[in-house]
């Protein structure tokens, strides 16, 4: 993951020099909203940016469904950024919300795969997140790289607009460097993947939950699934399982809980899921630190993950999913490369 962005964004002390940057350090510090424009996966990954961005660099962020954006009359002022976010840099609808904003006023940053990609021609920045082509339909490694690009790019903004140290900042870099061995360390969870794969690939449903950073990678476990393997699945937020999905379950439901201890994952509310999924007698299958003691007790199935800082942690929780995903898929016979229904990038 860090590989495919050496060249295009470089580190060094304590800083984030971007190729192409053109936007001032007046320009940043006067903005006073980021609003993330994206669909499927990518919009998943935008739901983490928010959380890294304002973390770090303190400006209030918006995520919104960009095929939504344009039907309503949304409030664009000219100290807003737009940032569209897209693995293809052509989807349609990410494409007209990106213009509509562009339209009127906000200054626009296109985080894409593809260079001279529509996005990126109506961006005045581009971050490049250069992961290579998706061989398949369903964004995978694009999800692993737009996090960590959003990471990269709110430790810019956060030195930007001074609400990060030199120190700190050097920290989140150092952090960074250490994604292909922790990729590496998760892709060991791969048999355990297997095993839950072969035990629930003819599941009617799924359920995922994950709280703060996690909530989002449950959104995407869930969206893997549904793209490639064609079974139900449903990503929440942890504490909304009582407000509804609750009364799903029951003992031919799996729900995959990913509660790895992390600052804002909630640990003890999430064993708190982990219970009422049991009461009621759905399947747990737990993602969980490697020397995680209590969670492990409770799972019917668990898949270890190594500990990662706060901010990268989606990208460890995410690799176990996409491999679910994946090996249900194969196992039920699909391919997995072209699934049913589903276009690369989605133009009209
Ligand atoms: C957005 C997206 C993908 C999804 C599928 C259809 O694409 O929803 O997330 O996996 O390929 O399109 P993009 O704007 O990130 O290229």
């Amino acid at each position: 993951v860090a590989d495919t962005l050496r060249g295009r964004m470089m580190l060094s002390e304590g800083d984030v020099h971007f190729e192409g940057w053109t936007m001032s350090p007046e320009k940043v510090k006067a903005l006073t909203k980021i609003t993330i424009l994206a669909c499927g996966t990518s919009w998943h990954s935008g739901i983490a940016g928010k959380a890294m961005i304002e973390s770090l660099a303190r400006i209030p962020v918006e995520v919104e469904l960009a095929s939504e954006f344009r039907y309503r009359d949304p409030i664009v002022e000219s100290t807003h950024l737009a940032i569209a976010i897209s693995q293809s840099g052509e989807t349609a609808d990410t494409l007209a919300a990106f213009k509509e904003a562009k339209a009127r006023g906000a200054s626009t940053l296109a985080l894409c795969n593809v260079i001279g990609s529509a996005m990126t021609r109506e961006a005045e920045v581009t971050v490049l997140t250069n992961a290579g082509p998706e061989i398949g339909v369903a964004s995978t490694k694009a999800f692993t790289t737009q996090l960590v690009g959003l990471y990269l790019l709110a430790v810019k903004l956060g030195r930007m607009r001074g609400t990060l140290s030199v120190k700190a900042a050097q920290e989140h870099l150092t952090s960074l460097t250490e994604i292909p061995k922790m990729i590496e360390d998760v892709l060991k969870c791969e048999p355990a993947v297997k095993r839950v794969a072969r035990d629930f690939m003819n599941a009617q449903d799924f359920l995922f939950l994950g709280r703060g950073p996690m909530h989002p990678v449950a959104l995407e476990g869930a969206l893997k699934l549904k793209e490639i393997s064609y079974i139900h699945a449903e990503g929440y937020a942890g504490g909304e399982m009582k407000h509804g999905p609750i009364a799903l379950i029951d003992e031919k439901m799996p729900v995959v809980v990913i509660a790895p201890k992390q600052p804002h994952v909630a640990y003890e509310k999430i064993i708190g899921n982990i219970e009422e999924v049991r009461a009621r007698g759905g399947k747990v299958i737990a993602v969980i630190d490697e020397d995680d003691t209590h969670a492990v007790t409770l799972a019917d199935h668990v898949i270890r993950i190594p500990a990662a800082t706060a901010l990268l942690a989606p990208v460890v929780a995410t690799i176990p999913l996409q491999l679910l995903a994946y090996h249900v898929a194969e196992m039920r016979g699909n391919d997995v490369d072209q699934p049913r229904n589903l276009a690369k990038s989605v133009t009209v």
